[in-house]
């Protein structure tokens, strides 16, 4: 493409401008250019700009800057600049830059995967010098960046009235709605979009144990299971994920003819969303099992030592081979199907459950609905079951349905998992026996039995608390705290 002299842009002032031009920030200029935005555009390393120019330059209006400041006189008040640089120290440094040379009033968007502590100290810092801070989470990698991702602003009201027609112009439309809505306050945005990038690894993990199954246990080969998952996408499991999984499988690698899957080292990597999720969720003490459950088998998937030894020394056990009958395979392959769907479901209300208590933490007023509504499309794990999700808690807040404490109580996911669990149990059960590992799938399946136990072994957890510790319990027959004398005569005191 020509460069663009951006002769047409003398005197125009930009009403956006994007900083760090590398492949996510440079789709993300690219996309509002493409929706009549005037686009500022700067880079630490001015080749980039150039490129970005050169290649772009013609596919809207665009105002390059060699300096921060050039950069920031271009744009129009109030002065609105989206951040795309690395995560860390050097988004920091871009947010430093740019309060320095900005005015009051002005707003400055990180774009990038910050931690939502990082934001809410980030928000903190520049509201005190008069400007407004928001943390957006922009999900759907470098296509969703150009074609439409789904964001996640956190914030405050006054800079979304700016910001919001800007970022509803490039967003992913979703049955007719742009896939951005404004989350809440100072880091909500990026909360809302680690608890997705949570949630993306549990779906990731059922669906890879879901073709475990079908390959080890059923001995099908990559192909036949793509195309197990080309039928499920048509369903109920109808997803991105889904959909990209049976690609995968169906890729034959160019060198070798075989499967793309199995020339691929099984070690799977992260870049921390997922922990952070796990770790929040500690801290707020959700139970976010299949999340974590997901987070700790990337983890034993790079423990190479362990497995180095393995090879050498194998732990006994059973193979793998479910010892189905052929005649059999495709009433097993229905039974993953299903737990597959019971335990994606119990995954995302664990999900929900964590924004939830992240909002009560922090003071923010999140609309779960709307949180479903705007990962229906642009982001990673966009799937149609958020559907019901968004309906479920619309439900709620139209007054349509009683509030319930778990989605899992939800009319639709209560009937949806009560008529899958015979076919979750048969799953977890058989995998068990036959050696193949479902951490995801299993410890949903607890989850799910933990919640409905009119009993748990918590009460003798609390009586071994009390006995080595004093920590006290309560009693189901009257209020108070009380402690057994374990060490004297074994009579109980009540302490409160
Ligand atoms: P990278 O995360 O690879 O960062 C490269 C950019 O950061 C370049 O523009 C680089 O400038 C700039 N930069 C660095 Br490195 N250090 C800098 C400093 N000290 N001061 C100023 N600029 C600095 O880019 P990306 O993959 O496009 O991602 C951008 C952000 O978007 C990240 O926070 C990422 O987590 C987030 N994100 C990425 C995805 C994805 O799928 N990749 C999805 C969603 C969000 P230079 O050209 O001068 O080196």
């Amino acid at each position: 493409m020509a460069e663009n002299t951006n002769a047409g842009n003398a005197g125009k002032k930009a009403n956006i401008g994007v900083v760090g031009l590398a492949v996510m920030g440079s789709n993300l200029a690219r996309n509002l250019a493409h929706h009549g935005n005037t686009v500022a555009v700067f880079n630490r390393t001015y080749a980039r700009t150039e490129t970005l120019m050169k290649e772009h330059g013609t596919e809207g209006n665009f105002i390059p800057a060699k300096t921060i400041e050039e950069f920031v006189a271009s744009l129009s008040k109030p002065r609105t600049a989206i951040i795309m640089v690395k995560a860390g120290a050097p988004t920091d440094a871009m947010i430093e830059a740019l309060a320095d040379a900005m005015e009051p009033g002005d707003i400055i968007v990180d774009g990038g995967n910050s931690f939502y502590q990082d934001t809410i100290r980030r928000e903190k810092a520049i509201r005190a010098r008069g400007l407004h801070f928001v943390g957006c989470g922009i999900s759907g990698g470098e296509e969703g960046a150009l074609n439409g991702p789904s964001m996640m602003p956190g914030g405050t009201e006054e800079s979304w009235k700016t910001l919001g027609p800007i970022l509803k112009s490039i967003a992913a439309v979703a049955e007719g709605e742009p896939c951005v809505t404004h989350i809440g306050t100072d880091g909500a945005g990026h909360f809302v979009k680690m608890v997705h990038n949570g949630i993306e690894y549990a779906d990731m993990q059922l669906i890879g144990e879901s073709y475990d199954l079908l390959r080890r246990g059923l001995g099908m080969t990559p192909q036949q299971i793509g195309d197990v998952f080309d039928e499920w996408n048509k369903g109920d499991l109808n997803s991105y994920l889904v959909e990209i999984t049976s690609e995968v499988l169906h890729q034959v690698d160019a060198k070798t003819g075989k499967p793309f899957v199995d020339i691929v080292v099984d070690k799977a990597g992260m870049k921390g969303t997922g922990t952070w999720t796990v770790q929040t969720a500690l801290g707020l003490a959700v139970p976010v099992t299949g999340i974590a459950e997901a987070v700790f088998a990337r983890g034993l998937s790079g423990m190479s030592d362990q497995r180095a030894e393995n090879a050498r020394t194998p732990l006994a056990g059973p193979d793998g081979d479910l010892g189905i009958a052929d005649a059999d395979k495709a009433a097993f392959v229905e039974a993953v199907r299903q737990a597959l769907y019971a335990s994606k479901i119990v995954a995302y209300a664990q999900g929900f459950d964590e924004i939830q208590a992240g909002a009560k933490e922090y003071g923010w007023n999140i609309d779960l609905g709307a949180v479903a509504r705007i990962w229906r499309g642009g982001c990673i794990i966009r799937a149609k079951f958020l559907n019901r999700i968004s309906e479920a808690y619309d439900n709620v807040a139209a007054g349509k349905q009683e509030p319930f404490s778990s989605l899992l109580f939800d009319d639709y996911f209560k009937q949806a998992v009560e008529s899958a669990q015979d076919a979750w149990r048969e799953v977890v059960a058989k995998a068990a026996l036959a050696g193949i590992p479902v951490p995801a799938f299993s410890s949903s399946l607890s989850y799910y039995d933990g919640l409905r136990s009119k009993r748990l072994p918590a009460a003798l957890i609390q009586g071994q608390r009390d006995f080595f510790g004093a920590h006290t319990y309560g009693r189901v027959d009257q209020p108070g705290a009380f402690h057994t004398l374990w060490s004297g005569d074994r009579t109980e005191i009540q302490t409160a």
